[in-house]
């Protein structure tokens, strides 16, 4: 009997449990937000319910409450200055390991997190893999009083700035209490340029452009795990 090809809710649990094999006893671990990395928590709970020890941090509310949930001990990042390993999702990545995150709003903590990390693998399907960062916007943290600044100067930089909000057309609001504002800029030819210029708007406390924050990404694929280092 042919063994169905993996669906790419089967190649996220693929990547995320092969990223949780990296987890070492001891490990303090960064640990993502999204559908991705939910697996990772399932994977890194099933660990921890066999006796490994790990101290966790988390990206989000969302995860800490179901890291806890999941038996994962969480602990705040504040007293600590670095960090064994991150595991996390993305929304896009290219063939250098550059991502736009951001897509679940919780960027500015996850790039705290990856950058305090010793090691941060991606965890993705196949469908995250692009030749060229932009297909998807750019996620920003913003100051809720620079909102209609931040969108002037997102057009400024050739972005389409649009205020994400919920179904009933509430500003979303991040687990910081800021408004979250998706930039579409098409393909970004020079994304390190984008990510200063973003970067130096009074008002924008984060984005979601990673260029260097990547170490390794484990892609599921129809043929099972790709490593990318
Ligand atoms: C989070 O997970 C975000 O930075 C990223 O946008 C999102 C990816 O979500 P999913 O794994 O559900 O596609 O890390």
């Amino acid at each position: 009997m042919h063994k169905p090809l993996p669906d790419r809710a089967e190649q996220k649990r693929l990547a995320a449990e092969a990223a949780v094999g990296q987890v070492a006893d001891g490990m303090i671990v960064g640990i993502g937000t999204g559908s991705t990395a939910a697996y990772a928590i399932a994977a890194l709970g099933r660990r921890v319910g066999e006796g490994l020890r790990v101290t966790g941090v988390a990206t989000s509310l969302a995860t800490a409450a179901a890291a806890r949930a999941a038996g994962i001990a969480i602990v705040d990042l504040a007293p600590i200055d670095r960090i064994d390993l991150c595991i996390d999702g993305v929304d896009e990545i290219d063939a250098g390991l550059r991502a736009i995150k951001g897509a679940g709003g919780a960027m500015l903590r996850e790039k705290i997190v990856a950058a305090a990390a010793d090691r941060m693998i991606a965890i993705a399907d196949e469908t995250k893999r692009v030749g060229q960062l932009g297909r998807k916007p750019v996620p920003v943290e913003v100051l809720p009083m620079a909102q209609a600044f931040v969108v002037r100067e997102i057009a400024r930089l050739g972005g389409d700035a649009t205020v994400r909000c919920d179904p009933a057309g509430t500003a979303v609001r991040s687990d910081q209490g800021n408004i979250i504002i998706d930039a579409a800029f098409g393909a970004i030819a020079d994304p390190a340029a984008l990510a200063t210029a973003l970067s130096t708007v009074p008002g924008i406390l984060g984005h979601g452009l990673f260029l260097v924050e990547i170490d390794t990404l484990y892609l599921g694929t129809a043929d099972g795990v790709v490593t990318v280092d």
